[in-house]
């Protein structure tokens, strides 16, 4: 009997765990996982559960991360790449399939919590130039059925991630429309959404419109009052994002739709990489969003009524991002590569700072560096190979590492190389030109990473061989083994 009160007592423990953390908050996170630094999907875990956050906005549907998120109680959003469309569109067999093998397999008691599946990401983008917008409401279609018939229509949303540019204003909020050639493809996705109680998803960047526009007044970016509000009418805007949110709005009142509930599927600020990206613009952005949610305000068109929900962008740096649209793409995480905090935030989750990942399987503390006698102008080549496989980024105007010399910046691109190889001692060679060292060679701001091991554990079989003959080979290298 007393084994069996045990069990009670440790399912009612967790029944409790479970429902504290699903706080009914707003707020979410993207986790992206272009990253080669990858922290292992339980770590990722805890550190969500840690900080209470319980809504995660996936791109696809990682089994790895979706096993990691079972019986977490935390809710669940998948996504559905752009290039996957076309093929849902036309064979209601694959979107069968993709549904059963990727949500309805985790939908199990103890399972995975999915409240959303994205179709598209961006699909509307002005730079897909059209490729994608036919394909997006037959997806939609056969997917809501594939949900009917595996029993989860009535729990599972399906949305679509708007970029803001599916919609504008040649002046105020009021006057928002969508992008002429695509007001009607929208008022059919629209209704269809509407009709199974989804609401419109959209990403929102004040930050991009900082980044493109040199008139765009940097405080209307922020939350703290702006010098330069917009007036609309009656209504003034103090803010970018209740401006950009009332365009859209506007927009879909046009369309028959003004009481559509919205949900933002990405919101963020980035911390490296730019002039205006650093870590204190990315806190004040982040915490003033946090706080404008959290007060219920709402926006002159939706008075006293938030977003649905809200994703932050995001929850970790990714540094296999594509840089096309500039240095800043790899450094958007409120959390670095490695899951450690960039700054005080306090999300309205019942933490009043976020909390570091535990347990980082980090490699050992070495770093490689540029070799103190080489002569700067041998390396340009070697660097260029380095810095177009590993993250370089911080290192050019406006990032973290931009000021430390010339040779600091070698040094920083081997080491980005060589930490993306997992410390192998070959990738520190250069032509003998690097070299290994055991003392931290970051300076100031501009952080020299130790990587992340594939294993769980940092002394995983071939790594710690690898560790070993490393260590021999420095000892004999510095003579001391002679001397011992
Ligand atoms: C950080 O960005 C903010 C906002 O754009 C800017 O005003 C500030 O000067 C930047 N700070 C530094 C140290 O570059
Ligand atoms: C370091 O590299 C960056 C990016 O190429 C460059 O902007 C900066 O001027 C370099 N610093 C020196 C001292 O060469
Ligand atoms: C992202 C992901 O894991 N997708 C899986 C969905 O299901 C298909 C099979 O239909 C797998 O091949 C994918 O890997």
């Amino acid at each position: 009997m007393a084994s069996f009160n045990l069990v009670k007592a440790t399912v009612l423990c967790f029944l409790i765990q479970g429902s504290l953390l699903s706080v009914d908050s707003a707020i979410g996170v993207n986790w992206g996982t272009r990253s080669s630094h990858k922290l292992p999907p339980p770590v990722m875990v805890d550190l969500l559960k840690e900080n209470r956050i319980g809504k995660v906005k996936l791109f696809e549907a990682e089994a790895d991360i979706l096993r990691a998120l079972m019986g977490s109680g935390i809710e669940v959003m998948v996504g559905i790449p752009n290039e996957l469309l076309g093929v849902f569109g036309s064979s209601a067999a694959a979107a069968d399939q993709w549904i059963s093998q990727n949500v309805s397999r985790f939908m199990v008691k103890g399972g995975a919590d999915i409240r959303y599946i994205a179709v598209g990401n961006e699909p509307f983008l002005t730079s897909y130039q059209g490729q994608f917008q036919s394909l997006v409401l037959p997806a939609l279609v056969n997917l809501q059925q594939s949900l009917t018939k595996a029993n989860l229509a009535g729990f599972i949303k399906l949305v679509v991630p708007c970029n803001a540019d599916a919609y504008q204003s040649a002046s105020v909020p009021s006057q928002g429309t969508f992008r002429p050639e695509l007001t009607q493809i929208m008022t059919q996705i629209v209704s269809f959404l509407n009709s199974n109680g989804s609401p419109f998803m959209v990403n929102i960047y004040p930050f991009l419109s900082l980044y493109q526009s040199s008139d765009f007044p940097q405080d209307y970016a922020f939350f703290e009052g702006s010098s330069h509000p917009v007036v609309d009418g009656q209504n003034v805007y103090y803010n970018a994002f209740d401006g950009n949110f009332d365009t859209l709005v506007a927009a879909l009142n046009k369309i028959g739709y003004g009481q559509m509930p919205i949900a933002i599927g990405e919101v963020g600020w980035p911390s490296d990489g730019a002039p205006n990206a650093n870590v204190s613009a990315a806190r004040a952005f982040i915490q003033g969003l946090v706080n404008h949610v959290l007060s219920n305000k709402g926006t002159p068109l939706r008075p006293g009524v938030p977003p649905v929900d809200i994703y932050l962008f995001s929850l970790v740096d990714e540094d296999q991002k594509s840089i096309l649209p500039g240095n800043f793409e790899r450094h958007w995480g409120i959390f670095s590569f490695d899951g450690q905090a960039k700054y005080p935030l306090n999300l309205g989750l019942g933490n009043d700072l976020l909390k570091n990942a535990k347990d980082v399987p980090y490699l050992p503390s070495r770093w490689c560096i540029a070799n103190p006698s080489l002569d700067p102008s041998a390396v340009t080549n070697h660097v260029k190979i380095a810095c177009n496989a590993a993250d370089c980024t911080t290192l050019f105007y406006g990032g973290s590492c931009n000021t430390i010399g010339a040779k600091g910046n070698i040094s920083y691109a081997f080491n980005s190389y060589y930490q993306l190889q997992k410390q192998d001692f070959r990738s520190c060679d250069f032509d003998g030109l690097g070299m290994i060292t055991f003392l931290d060679p970051s300076i100031g701001d501009c952080h020299f990473l130790v990587g992340i091991s594939d294993n769980s554990s940092p002394f995983g079989s071939s790594n710690f061989c690898a560790s070993w003959i490393m260590t021999l080979w420095i000892l004999t290298y510095l003579k001391i083994l002679n001397s011992l």
